[in-house]
């Protein structure tokens, strides 16, 4: 792996922690993705299932992963199936785990090949009470739902047609969204290699360049320091395209006397980064541009005390609409009466949510009415949208919620705006 791995400890608890919350008698099935199409025989670059990879560390395709607690005999209570390599395969694509290697990544101590496992399940269904499959139920996806566990719920279903279902997706989501100290290192990681994109890309920003160009910076650093890549498709949004809130086509030129939003992430070792950062395209920023920016640095520092264990994300974003009002007030943007006719008026300059949960996904898994705890990792990301003027502003840190606040991920990437403009100084 380009990246540094985590310790198996972290993955054998993790099992033990899904394992205690299984009904009694169940046995659960987590799969990794399938490789996905492109077009003829070209793939998708491999992403692995974020469930699948919190439970095993396994960063390969077509590897299962079989949970049964109260098995029997103790070498059902776990069995890891992993893609068995053949001469062909070592010669077109090279290595994939060994049953050995799979074992010191995850800790599973019975390791088999998943061509083992219709015969393996057909062995131990006759045991087993409820079975848990794992499907996508992240709220904010509408994409279609890829994942080998469909096709092998049909194929148990087929064989074992009195068996009742159950849904894994709420137990390891819930597991997921409380980070434990290895997660936020890599996190870590991922903060570090997105603030060196930052500043390579300060430095690179001038009229004349294309939005793209400044995405390829951006991965450049990132593939040059082991990482995985880009944590989401990078928003490099310059002018009025700072407007569309996930502007990714990256095609047009960076003018003088424009700003230019840029919200991108660092992927390592499957952790996600997520940073927004907006720079003047000549290096200084003009008197209107900085009391947007400055109101939306305001509307940051003061939803970031908000963020505490026990306070609610509604809660945060409601304060968080009052507190934005205010400043579109300042700026001109609505009047005092407006605001008070209509709460919501704040909607047409601020049209999106606060911050969202942040790990193995960049819009990460789990209940976001749950109240927040210690070890959660958030991002605090409010901005001032003004399309008439062709200025968007977005400030975004990403922040762990500990036993008294918050310590900020992002503390030492430049902000202020004088700080910014330094950055970009030659
Ligand atoms: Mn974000």
């Amino acid at each position: 792996m380009r990246y540094t791995e985590m310790n198996p400890d972290f993955y054998v608890r993790n099992r033990a922690k899904t394992a205690a919350r299984l009904a009694p008698g169940a046995a659960a099935l987590f799969f990794a993705h399938d490789p996905v199409c492109v077009n003829g025989d070209a793939l998708y670059a491999f992403a692995q299932d974020a469930n699948f990879f919190y439970l095993t560390g396994i960063d390969q395709e077509e590897n299962v992963l079989f949970l049964f607690p109260d098995a029997p005999f103790p070498e059902w209570r776990e069995v890891l199936f992993v893609k068995r390599t053949s001469p062909e395969i070592k010669t077109w694509v090279g290595w994939k785990y060994t049953p050995d290697e799979a074992r010191a990544v995850s800790g599973v101590q019975n390791v088999r090949h998943t061509d083992e496992l219709e015969d393996f399940l057909m062995t131990v269904a006759g045991y087993v009470g409820p079975v848990y499959f794992d499907f996508n139920e992240n709220d904010r996806n509408r994409a279609q739902d890829l994942k080998p566990a469909r096709r092998w719920m049909q194929w148990f279903q087929q064989r074992f047609p009195a068996h009742e279902f159950r849904r894994s997706f709420p137990i390891v989501a819930e597991l997921r969204q409380i980070k434990e100290k290895e997660e936020i290192e890599q996190i870590k990681q991922a903060v570090a290699r997105t603030h060196a994109a930052f500043l390579r890309i300060a430095k690179f920003v001038k009229p004349g360049v294309k939005e793209y160009e400044v995405e390829a910076e951006i991965i450049h650093e990132f593939i040059r320091t082991g990482a995985n890549g880009h944590a989401f498709n990078p928003i490099v949004a310059s002018g009025a395209n700072a407007c569309v809130l996930h502007y990714d086509l990256n095609d047009q030129t960076l003018r003088d006397g424009d700003v230019l939003l840029t919200d991108f992430g660092c992927r390592y070792g499957n952790y996600n980064a997520d940073i927004t950062r907006c720079l003047p395209v000549n290096g200084k920023f003009s008197e209107r541009q900085k009391q947007v920016y400055e109101a939306v640095l305001r509307i940051q520092r003061e939803a970031m005390q908000l963020y505490k264990p026990g306070a609610l994300l509604e809660e945060i974003n409601a304060e968080v609409a009052k507190i934005t009002t205010r400043e579109l007030i300042a700026l001109g943007l609505i009047t005092p009466e407006e605001a008070q006719k209509n709460p919501k008026a704040y909607f047409k300059y601020y049209p999106h949510r606060v911050g969202h949960h942040l790990g193995l996904v960049t819009h990460d898994d789990g209940d976001r009415y749950r109240p927040l705890a210690p070890g959660m990792v958030l991002t605090c990301e409010p901005g001032i949208y003004i399309e008439a003027e062709g200025i968007g502003v977005r400030l975004e840190n990403d922040v762990v919620i500990t036993e008294t606040g918050v310590e900020d991920l992002m503390a030492d990437v430049p902000i202020e705006a004088a700080d910014v403009e330094a950055a970009m100084r030659p």
